[in-house]
């Protein structure tokens, strides 16, 4: 990541609770629903599964208020899948986790060294179902090329996995050039709004968000082109997102649930984030020594 000189990171004390499904759904054009479980006339009502939602093409999940480009999906993973990767997550080994002052992440496979990873594959628990399914949905409707046909290796090879406390967010910021610019974000646990920043003429970057973008749990954003490029990107460090509403929120019409925030206001709750790139330079020294494993 690259940070602006002029960015600051007011970091505020952590709150936590547990998360919570939310299990009203509004319907798209456009979505798919596709239940992850098979049909079964004997399982009651209420322990059947929600289903997901993926789009023919990502035209249909395009944020159409935002400069190129952006897409949201609101239900692209189901909770149950929710809940394994959230136990995936919070069960790795202790080492996997490193504690920045208010926040944690994890690495896969590897962190970057001068922004270059040592080739080893993903474990299957981050590949399936987020990138088969990621892979699976093209741009546009007229051809099958999804959106890493471009990228050096065809998919993710990277994830960032974060966890935020109700309050902590993450400093404006540019991912950089170790990534080809695509960065497809799944969001677990709880909603939250991404900030959009641009610089001013000057230089100094503008500290009011040009753009929100609110992320509810299960929901994939991607964001490339200039919003990857001309654009930075942050979290507020805050308890509560508020004033937010059809002409505040870029994604409004596209949320799973924007009845939940009709009150303008969004408290958070710990929210993770698997953020996945494909990272351009790839070094094979691990291969040759033999360090990693598919686990
Ligand atoms: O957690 C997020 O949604 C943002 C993460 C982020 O900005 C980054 O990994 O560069």
């Amino acid at each position: 990541m690259t940070f602006p000189p002029s960015s600051t990171d007011p970091s505020t004390s952590a709150a936590s609770s547990s998360h919570q499904h939310q299990t009203t759904q509004q319907q798209h054009p456009g979505l798919e629903t596709l239940d992850t479980k098979t049909s079964d006339e004997s399982t009651p009502k209420q322990h059947s599964p929600q289903g997901i939602s993926i789009p023919k093409c990502l035209q249909d999940a395009k944020i159409a208020t935002l400069p190129s480009t952006a897409y949201y999906i609101p239900n692209f993973i189901s909770p149950e899948e929710e809940d394994a990767l959230l136990h995936k997550v919070s069960t790795a080994p202790k080492p996997r986790w490193k504690q920045l002052t208010h926040r944690r992440l994890q690495t896969w496979p590897s962190d970057l060294v001068n922004n270059k990873l040592i080739d080893a594959p993903l474990p299957t628990w981050l590949t399936d179902p987020v990138i088969t399914r990621l892979m699976s949905i093209p741009v546009y409707s007229y051809d099958d090329k999804n959106l890493f046909v471009e990228s050096p290796h065809k998919q993710p090879n990277h994830v960032l996995i974060n966890e935020y406390p109700s309050g902590i967010g993450i400093m404006p910021h540019k991912d950089g050039a170790a990534y080809h610019p695509v960065v497809c974000t799944v969001s677990l646990g709880a909603s939250l709004c991404l900030n959009i920043y641009q610089s001013k003429e000057d230089g100094a970057l503008d500290p009011q968000p040009a753009f929100r973008i609110l992320q509810e749990p299960r929901s994939l954003l991607i964001t490339t082109d200039d919003l990857y490029t001309e654009f930075l990107h942050g979290i507020a460090d805050i308890y509560e997102d508020t004033n937010l509403s059809e002409t505040t929120v870029a994604n409004w019409n596209l949320l799973r649930s924007s009845w939940s925030f009709k009150d303008g206001t969004n408290r958070r709750d710990i929210r993770t984030s698997l953020t996945y790139r494909d990272v351009i330079k790839v070094s094979n020294l691990g291969n040759k020594l033999g360090m990693f494993s598919k686990r």
